[in-house]
């Protein structure tokens, strides 16, 4: 019998506990070291303790992020990579698109590449379409890497499949394609030596799309970040609270501890209708959604998932 690749069905996380369990009955010095228990911890009791918080707090970021891996911008500040040619169509509020650029300053453009640092505040009324985890002055030339990767294939297609039924139910996803865009331990401007970390996740399948923003470290910065995402003239646009503000950086970045999907530092939408405005509790908005929602009703996963069905 063939045995799976492990790869494929063990996650890092997964390994971690197992080495944990495995540890804790051999009761070896191997557990003491890993967990950080040395001899002036007095109790096993203790280092059981202090083992389980070391793999929650595993559990409760790193293993939000996508993989990092594929090509590489280059170390240009305000510079972006060649054009991506996307090997499935990428539906974005109506419109379809089959290129992308990644721009080092946290941004994704379509038509052309874009080195803009100042951000502006969504909606911009722009004559752009803009998906944006974190517009501000990003510095790649002496410490981070911009890296992109495509998947048609594999498990990264299974993730994004049970990652998108568990944030948007009822609509059977399968996803046929997925590309990850990593800003890995960027500096800000200018080689700032700090290291910030954040992701987008453009998802497609079928007639559905969707972009998930993951948040990992995220450096303190007295410069403006808008994160989110604008569409041509703003029909369509999404501005994650706390853009703009001095919540948005520093160890307790709202990005990265906020969610609109009850996993802290990811947020998730679905990006394919192109229909105008929708409906929240029977009033009609129009589409400016975001502007009308606060953020605790975004924190709440069933009134989230409420907006969802109810838009139109
Ligand atoms: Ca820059």
């Amino acid at each position: 019998m063939k045995l799976p690749c492990l790869k494929n069905y063990i996650s890092l996380n997964l390994f971690i506990i197992y080495i944990f369990i495995y540890s804790l009955l051999l009761d070896t010095m191997f557990l003491k070291i890993f967990f950080g228990c040395w001899y002036d911890v007095e109790t096993y009791e203790t280092c059981i303790l202090m083992g389980i918080f070391v793999v929650t707090y595993i559990l409760s970021f790193p293993g939000s992020f996508y993989p990092r891996s594929g090509t590489a911008n280059g170390r240009i500040d305000d510079g972006s990579s060649s054009l991506i040619a996307l090997r499935r169509p990428f539906v974005y509020f109506g419109r379809q698109y089959n290129q992308i650029y990644v721009n080092n300053n946290g941004h994704l453009t379509f038509d052309a590449a874009w080195g803009r640092f100042v951000p502006y505040r969504f909606p911009g009324n722009a004559s752009r379409d803009l998906i944006a985890p974190f517009w501000t002055d990003l510095d790649n030339r002496q410490n981070g890497q911009v890296l992109y990767n495509q998947y048609t294939t594999g498990s990264v297609l299974q993730r994004a499949t049970q990652d998108i039924n568990t944030y948007f139910p009822d609509l059977n996803f399968v996803a046929n394609w997925v590309f990850v865009a990593t800003w890995y331990e960027v500096a800000y401007y200018s080689t700032s030596g700090t290291r910030t970390t954040f992701q987008a996740v453009l998802i497609s399948g079928g007639q559905y799309s969707f972009v998930l923003m993951n948040y990992g470290t995220i450096a303190q910065t007295s410069r403006s970040v808008q994160a989110g995402y604008d569409t041509i003239s703003s029909r369509h646009y999404f501005s994650i609270p706390g853009s703009f503000s001095s919540t948005a950086t520093g160890s307790n970045s709202v990005f990265r501890q906020g969610s609109n999907v009850n996993v802290p530092g990811r947020w998730a939408f679905r990006t394919d209708s192109g229909t105008r405005g929708c409906n929240v509790s029977g009033t009609a908005f129009s589409a400016g959604l975001a502007e009308y929602i606060s953020f605790s009703k975004l924190h709440d996963l069933n009134s989230y998932f409420y907006l969802q069905a109810s838009y139109t």
